[in-house]
């Protein structure tokens, strides 16, 4: 037997018949996955895979309970990373014409969060466009995390590299997530990006798990990459020391001017129903993670959404915008939601890793470090 589930064909993208009658047939929880297994599962009858992922979401979350984040963008445009799939790349900014910005001033950032908490987010993601945040940059970005946590939101914040001391900084200011994903399969990584490698995207993973701050790491499915490479992907999440709390699973939207997004539009976009198969093992796979709907919502009907939330996915971004491209309404997914049962999760902010205090009687001022 090759892992925990046996198969007995080869895994392509076809819907090749395995030795499951049923998802019961497999056990349900194996300690962990082999790559065979992960292949087993890509493998499997649609209702069986849904059903088993609804199964292990059931055992872990709360059924029917999603957790919402809005995204907003603090520095847009002119990234030197070359990213094949992003309309910020400056590497593509001839074609994709995006509109460059400097850094968004600390109140309309605060501004925005109000917002969001308004309408329902428990968290607040912040992203930048940067190949890393240089060190002028740490002071703002700390600056951020406390006023947003101070509005009783989680944050979150993905903005490129992070050494260990930038991922400390960050933790001790008290950020909840940070997102660095790892995109694709590392031999299909190639074909996607070659400014930074797949090694230094693991190494900043390690050092925010090492800083004690949650890990968010998804990837992109429709890229062009094969069912292979989505096992690959799935697998190295196995490998880690710990999966993601946090895992967004992408669904490419196609930007003009960029290189996998003119493929794409060439070539003919992927079934939505393997990224709803990914969903799903993702979900099987990391069973105690959050399974974030991310970019791509906008072009789908509420029925295919509706079998998202059924593969297991627990998280999504709320709001009409992304980063730079648009998202499915906030009124449309008022809606969805009602039309589905699903009720919002409440926020829980981490404490921040260090308290300023000051002594009641002389008036002088410390720091509190506090245990994890
Ligand atoms: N610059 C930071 C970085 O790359 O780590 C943060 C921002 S970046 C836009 C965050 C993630 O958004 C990317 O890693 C990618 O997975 C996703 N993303 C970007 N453009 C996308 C697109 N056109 N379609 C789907 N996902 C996209
Ligand atoms: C993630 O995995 N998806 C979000 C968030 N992390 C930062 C970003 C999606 C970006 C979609 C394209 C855009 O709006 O520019
Ligand atoms: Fe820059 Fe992030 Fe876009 Fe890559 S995904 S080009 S790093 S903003």
């Amino acid at each position: 037997m090759a892992g925990l589930l046996s198969i007995t064909e080869p895994s392509d993208n076809t819907q090749t018949p395995t030795a499951f009658a049923t998802a019961s047939d497999i056990p349900m929880t194996p300690t962990t996955y082999s790559r065979e297994d992960i292949a087993a599962l890509f493998d499997l009858p649609l209702m069986d895979l849904l059903l088993r992922a609804q199964t292990v979401h059931r055992e872990h979350f709360a059924a029917n309970e999603v957790q919402i984040s809005t995204l907003l963008s603090i520095k847009t445009g002119n990234c030197p990373e070359d990213c094949g799939y992003c309309s910020q790349s400056g590497h593509h900014r001839d074609k994709t014409k995006l509109q460059a910005e400097k850094r968004l001033a600390v109140d309309k950032v605060i501004a925005a969060a109000k917002r969001a908490k308004a309408s329902g987010s428990s968290r607040f993601c912040m992203g930048a466009a940067w190949k890393h945040p240089s060190e002028k940059d740490m002071p703002y970005v700390v600056e951020l995390i406390k006023e947003v946590k101070g509005l009783g939101l989680e944050t979150c914040m993905t903005l490129g590299m992070l050494s260990p001391n930038q991922a400390e900084q960050l933790s001790e200011a008290g950020l909840d997530y940070y997102n660095h994903n790892l995109d694709t399969s590392r031999s299909y990584y190639e074909q996607v990006v070659s400014t930074r490698t797949y090694d230094e995207r693991l190494d900043t993973l390690a050092h925010v798990r090492q800083s004690g701050i949650n890990v968010c790491s998804g990837n992109i499915v429709g890229m062009g990459e094969s069912r292979d490479d989505r096992i690959d992907w799935v697998h190295e999440l196995l490998k880690m020391p710990k999966p993601p709390e946090s895992i967004p699973v992408n669904l490419l939207v196609p930007i003009a001017g960029t290189p996998l997004g003119d493929k794409v539009i060439a070539e003919g976009e992927l079934s939505v129903l393997e990224w709803i198969r990914t969903i799903a093992v993702t979900r099987i796979c990391c069973p105690s993670s959050y399974v974030r709907l991310s970019a791509g919502r906008e072009s789908l009907s509420d029925a295919e959404q509706a079998l998202a939330f059924m593969a297991g996915a627990n998280s999504f971004f709320y709001g009409d915008k992304l980063l730079t491209t648009g998202n499915a309404s906030q009124s449309g997914d008022q809606r969805l939601m009602r039309t589905l049962g699903l009720t919002p999760m409440y926020a829980k902010p981490r404490a921040p890793k260090v308290l300023p205090v000051v002594d009641a009687i002389s008036g002088h001022e410390s720091q509190m470090v506090l245990a994890e």
